[in-house]
């Protein structure tokens, strides 16, 4: 079996869930080929990223799938780019709020993800579900956490990436989606890659 480190974040903002854990603690241990290791992440800038880095290390993942929340979308969205920014309109759980900030002084400007982000989302809208690429994952800790994450397993054999996924309906925001929706996404994402 390979190994599957898969991640889902607090919530934030002032909501009750994040549906990217919700999903992550529906989904089963073992898909496919790969056994799934879950971890949840704080919406914090620098250690989110360094927790799934250090997790991923100590279990020796083959591939690391990081999940997030990206309010206002109504699709599933795969992440095709982390880029070297970092930038708040709110701050992260320890009240930091950096402003057009590098993540990696003198880093890459952007690092692609390294799942099949496009064969991802055929598979999804394949499965009904609806996705779409998407070419930005913001500025905030999603973002921080995909670009990290991509430098540093540049030379490496592990392939990692980044899924937004829509709120979900028991949020009461609009659009939203059903949470077993996302689980079905989220699922038919990993026998994809
Ligand atoms: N979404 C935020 C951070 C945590 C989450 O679930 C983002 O898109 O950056």
């Amino acid at each position: 079996m390979k190994k599957l480190l898969i991640t889902g974040f607090e919530p934030f903002g002032g909501e009750a869930i994040n549906p990217s854990w919700e999903a992550l603690v529906r989904l089963p241990e073992k898909i496919n080929e790969y056994n799934l290791t879950r971890l949840r992440l704080p919406v914090t800038f620098g250690m989110a990223a360094e927790m799934v880095i250090k997790t991923a290390e100590e279990i020796g993942a083959d591939v690391i799938l990081c999940v997030g929340q990206a309010g206002g979308r109504s699709a599933i969205t795969p992440e095709l780019v982390g880029i070297n920014l970092r930038h708040a309109t709110t701050p992260d759980d320890k009240g930091y709020q950096p402003q057009d900030e590098p993540i990696i002084v003198g880093g890459a400007t952007a690092y692609f993800s390294t799942l099949p982000v496009r064969s991802i989302v055929e598979a999804m809208r394949a499965s009904d579900v609806p996705a779409q690429v998407s070419y930005s994952a913001g500025a905030y800790v999603c973002n921080d956490v995909l670009y990290t994450v991509l430098a540093h397993f540049q030379d490496s054999e592990v392939k990692a990436g980044f899924i937004h996924v829509p709120y979900s309906d028991d949020q009461n925001k609009e659009p939203s989606m059903a949470i077993e929706q996302i689980v079905k996404g989220l699922r038919v994402a990993i026998e994809a890659i």
